[in-house]
């Protein structure tokens, strides 16, 4: 696939997570920055892609719109296939990396939001909301990395991009536990070293 993507981006947001990914598969894009100080993300023109007013969105070669990051990365994991970074349809290990996937997305996500934005609020009930308790998925992503180097075993994959980015990033404003887990910063230390992830990094 050699088409050109259009990717709205800003380097202060989640769009650097799906910007790894497209890095990783080596896409061809064109960037489009999304100023949050001149509001780009409420004008009609960039509502009219995603209503939510929010990044990361890619628009593809043939005009679909695309957004939320795990769909971007999983996506692209499939659109190019030659970057063998999502197992075989159908396959177990396809199993855990959709698990892995989805968990980034509606455990990972929510769990740090309630536990960023609560306040001194009481927790959520952890057997009504989906995610639990953030300890419960930070206890999760420990034992999913146990005796690995990656969520899949030995090789890496889309949910590596996509947990190992929200895990770094969290890690960059001190959510709690995440810098005293030697399983998990060893994690990040070794996705984050490969190259992608460093031209992801750029400003623009
Ligand atoms: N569910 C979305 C969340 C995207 C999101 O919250 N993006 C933030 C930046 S990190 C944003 O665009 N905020 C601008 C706003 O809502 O005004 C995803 O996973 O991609």
């Amino acid at each position: 696939m050699s088409d050109r993507l259009i990717f709205y981006f800003n380097p202060r947001s989640r769009a650097v997570m799906a910007r790894w990914m497209l890095e990783e598969v080596g896409a061809d894009y064109d960037l489009r920055l999304i100023d949050f100080e001149k509001g780009d993300n409420r004008k009609p023109e960039f509502l009219a892609i995603n209503p939510m007013g929010k990044i990361p969105a890619i628009v593809t070669a043939a005009g679909a719109v695309i957004t939320e990051t795990p769909a971007i990365i999983a996506w692209l994991a499939d659109a190019y296939p030659d970057a063998g970074l999502a197992p075989p349809v159908g396959s177990d290990a396809r199993g855990a990396y959709y698990r892995w996937l989805f968990f980034g997305g509606s455990c990972f996500e929510p769990a740090l939001s309630e536990q960023m934005f609560r306040g001194d609020g009481e927790p959520l009930k952890r057997s009504a909301v989906g995610w639990g308790s953030y300890d419960d998925v930070i206890d999760t992503i420990e034992a999913g990395l146990a005796g690995r180097d990656y969520l899949l075993g030995s090789a890496f994959s889309a949910a590596d991009v996509y947990i190992g980015a929200e895990l770094s990033w969290a890690s960059s404003f001190k959510a709690p536990r995440l810098g005293e887990s030697k399983v998990i910063q060893d994690f990040v230390a070794r996705v984050t070293s490969r190259e992608a992830f460093g031209r992801a990094m750029k400003p623009n």
